[in-house]
């Protein structure tokens, strides 16, 4: 078993932070609905630095359990959603299923946590951090992400994806990508899913595009961004799980999106415009 615990919470280790509330010793792990959700979410890649520009491999997804109880979230799933983030190119129109099919989520891609559910557990307060690039970004990049839990490592032939050894890989269920995880800069949206979701993932044909679909039931935490203030026809996410939608200024501005922490409690209405706020320093770890 694998124990995920506080190690990276010092900021959080002295009055008031989440993790001194009311924790339960030796409570019986539970499932992950309605006790983890999505602290951060850094996509946009960085400013130029030390002579690379267009740098995103430090992109990652922040997990927090925000409960009083270890969460099991091995086996957990973690995809993106398929759809333009605005009109990036001229004469773009929105994609998306959040109108046409509420009922479910469709996945570009699909990565899960290793392991049956209670091989993986998440301590209350504790954070999980999954990398695109399990290592140090700097100086390409503010974010050292060596003490990510996981990373996506695309195993291909030419070996153009780096697999950090010290960073857990995260399995590989359906990639439709390049050479690594690359959500798009301009503004993705990130669904977490519960183990049982993997039964119910059916192939969707778009174009020359295979899609996953998912039952919104199954949806554990969810993030919208866009492109802009004014890509909101392109949302991704049905109302019914995401009512809103959050951006940066733009890509590689270095910013991420951060949850909205109200005295100790992560704020979640399920809407991104009001439950996340944009930080000009991504944080991994809180
Ligand atoms: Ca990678
Ligand atoms: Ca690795
Ligand atoms: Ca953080």
């Amino acid at each position: 078993m694998r124990i995920i615990s506080m190690l990276l919470l010092g900021a959080c280790a002295g009055d008031g932070g989440q993790g001194d509330t009311g924790v339960l010793p030796d409570a019986a792990p539970e499932d992950p609905a309605g006790r983890l959700l999505i602290e951060e979410f850094y996509y946009s890649g960085s400013p130029p630095a030390a002579g690379t520009d267009h740098y995103y491999s430090d992109q990652f997804i922040e997990l927090v359990n925000i409960s009083e109880v270890p969460v099991e979230v091995g086996g957990l799933l973690v995809g993106d959603v398929y759809g333009l983030a605005g009109v990036i190119n001229n004469g773009n129109t929105p994609n998306s299923y959040a109108e046409s099919d509420p009922e479910r989520v469709y996945l570009e891609n699909v990565w899960r946590i290793p392991g049956e559910p209670s091989d993986v557990l998440l301590d209350p307060g504790a954070s999980l951090i999954i990398a695109h690039d399990g290592t140090n970004h700097q100086p390409f990049s503010t974010v050292d992400l060596s003490g990510a839990d996981y990373e996506s490592f695309v195993d291909s032939a030419n070996d153009n994806d780096v697999d950090y050894p010290t960073v857990d890989n995260l399995e590989s269920l359906h990639f439709t990508g390049g050479y690594d995880w690359l959500m798009t800069v301009f503004g993705p949206s990130v669904v977490v899913l519960a183990p049982e979701a993997v039964d119910d993932l059916e192939s969707i044909q778009r174009g020359n595009r295979d899609l996953q679909a998912a039952p919104i039931e199954h949806v554990v935490d969810a993030v919208e961004t866009l492109m802009d203030g004014d890509s909101g026809a392109f949302k991704r996410l049905p109302d019914a799980v995401d009512t809103g939608f959050v951006y940066v200024s733009g890509t590689y501005s270095g910013e991420s999106v951060q949850r909205v922490i109200d005295g100790d409690i992560l704020q979640d209405t399920d809407d991104s415009g009001s439950d996340f706020v944009v930080s000009s320093t991504p944080a991994p770890g809180w």
